[in-house]
């Protein structure tokens, strides 16, 4: 087993990962910006070391592989567990990770790289035996007249997907042959400035999907595994918002077939650790297709350990060392309802654009079967360095109406001044009709919003206390905010006071 693992990364699943670390007795180092001097995850509560790593912006930092490599190195660590976002698909770091003699707790880079382009993937997942979405996937280079002849064999609605793309970038519907060759330019334009690679692929496009996305997991003796699904429909411009397990529309005969095709995917790149595939489902004729995997761990991934009981980033150290996955498919199973909603401080009334600032008053929701994840505490600066995720409020529960109610009551419980969040918002989407019925597709959010006012209509009912009382609240918030920052920064001085004797001081200047 290792003896030292550097996260590399930061806030919430730095510290996940960390606490992961100190039940294996497993030493940690984390690493911090100059944004992060003072943040959670860098604290001597958590990790045993700490190393500066640069300036605020992620290239000069979380994305600097050099320095990461260089810190692990100066700390003696033996392994880098790189979370998620950041580095955590990079091909290339994973490679130079296990060049430099330390283990990357994650995929090799052949299978990042196989998985890594939509094209490439999606070719390698039809040859395995995998169902992805009727289309046309060529060298991706074709002339927009070869397109056009793809496009009208598919029929119309079609989607145009960026080869190198993510996260929707490149990406777009073509209602009708008039709208097809401007689609074609726009997102090749779009592909080549966010990738440097105009590929496009194009494909049938299915307007009332859902996304549901299986967790596996694979040791390096060739044990490969699904954890089952997490329904992960409720999102707005590919920013997830509510996670849930199980979806409430599989039934257990398509749970079994997905499960099987995602293992089936995940074996055709001779994939280890954690990882998603992620399909996309047509309630209409119960059919799905592969969309995409993601070949890290997720930031939904806490429901998952709830549903089944497995420690999934315990697992993704233990296998990273070689350990054998004790579990048989048949032997995993899963418990209740599980449910995330992701606590962003961005404003809903405002564009959902993020709310910077000083969390005045910050008290997490708690109780049986409540779990928050977070990597804030009251006093910290939520900045515009990084996303802006405050939390992450996870309930378990018997079934998926005593979840929903467990998550509406813990959201009240959730307490937040200083900055704006979406805890309203998603008090309005858990109380839509929509939502207790499975009806939630990929573009509800959006559609909801446009059509009429009605998640905010509702926000008020659920939620009164978002008006009246707020300014009253600030004030006597801001005042209690400032005895308890006080105390806490005072801790966070005596921690960071540099120790002449440690043994991990290094004179190479990444610890200021
Ligand atoms: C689709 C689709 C509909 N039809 N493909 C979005 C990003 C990438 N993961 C693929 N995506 C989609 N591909 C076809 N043929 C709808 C989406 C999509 C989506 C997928 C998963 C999660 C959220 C989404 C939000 C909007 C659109």
């Amino acid at each position: 087993m290792f003896k030292k693992i550097l996260i590399a990364n930061r806030g919430e699943i730095a510290i996940r990962i960390l606490r992961a670390c100190k039940e294996l007795g497993i030493q940690t180092v984390a690493v911090y910006s100059d944004a992060d001097k003072n943040s959670l995850h860098a604290h001597a509560q958590f990790a045993d070391e700490a190393i500066h790593i640069g300036a605020a912006s992620p290239k000069e930092s979380y994305l600097n592989a050099d320095v990461l490599i260089q810190a692990a190195r100066a700390s003696k660590a033996d392994a880098i567990h790189p979370g998620y976002g950041f580095l955590s698909e990079n091909a290339s770091f994973a490679g130079t990770v296990a060049s430099a003699q330390l283990t990357f707790i994650g995929p090799s880079a052949d299978s990042i790289r196989a998985m890594g382009d939509k094209a490439e993937s999606k070719i390698a997942m039809k040859k395995a035996g995998v169902p992805t979405v009727p289309g046309y996937e060529g060298t991706g280079l074709e002339t927009s007249a070869e397109l056009t002849a793809h496009a009208r064999e598919i029929g119309y609605p079609v989607l145009v997907k960026a080869s190198a793309g993510g996260g929707g970038k490149g990406m777009r519907v073509v209602n009708n042959e008039g709208e097809l060759s401007e689609s074609i330019e726009s997102a090749k334009r779009e592909a080549l400035n966010a990738f440097g690679d105009e590929r496009l692929l194009i494909e049938k496009y299915l307007p009332n999907a859902h996304h549901i996305e299986f967790q596996v997991f694979g040791d390096q003796h060739g044990h490969l595994v699904h954890l089952f699904e997490r329904e992960c429909s409720v999102q707005r411009r590919h920013q997830k918002i509510i996670e849930e397990t199980p979806s409430p529309l599989l039934t257990p005969e398509l749970r079994k077939e997905m499960g099987e095709a995602a293992v089936k995917a995940a074996k055709a790149v001779h994939y280890t650790n954690a990882g998603t595939i992620e399909f996309i489902f047509d309630p209409t004729n119960s059919t799905y297709y592969f969309l995409e995997m993601n070949t890290r761990l997720q930031v939904e991934h806490p429901i998952t350990e709830h549903v089944t009981g497995i420690d999934l980033v315990q697992w993704q150290i233990r296998v990273a060392a070689g350990e054998h996955f004790p579990y048989q498919q048949e032997q995993l199973s899963q418990r209740g309802h599980a449910i995330e909603c992701r606590v962003y401080a961005e404003d809903p009334a405002n564009n959902f654009l993020p709310s910077t600032g000083r969390l005045l008053q910050y008290i997490e929701a708690k109780g049986p079967g409540v779990r928050v994840d977070s990597g804030f505490t009251i006093g910290d600066d939520v900045t515009h360095f990084y996303d802006p995720l405050l939390a992450k409020l996870i309930v378990h529960a018997e079934n998926r109406e005593t979840a929903i109610q467990r998550m509406q009551a813990a959201l009240k419980d959730f307490i937040v001044h200083g900055v704006v969040t979406n805890i309203d918002f998603m008090q309005s989407v858990l109380a839509h009709e929509d939502f207790a019925n499975g009806k939630v597709t990929t573009w509800w959010v959006e559609k909801s919003l446009e059509s009429n006012s009605l998640l905010f209509e509702t926000q008020e009912q659920v939620s009164p206390r978002r008006h009246g009382d707020a300014p009253a609240l600030h004030i006597i918030a801001a005042a209690l905010a400032d005895l308890t920052i006080g105390n806490r920064q005072s801790k966070i001085e005596n921690r960071n006071e540099p120790d002449p004797y440690s043994p991990w001081k290094n004179p190479s200047g990444f610890r200021t």
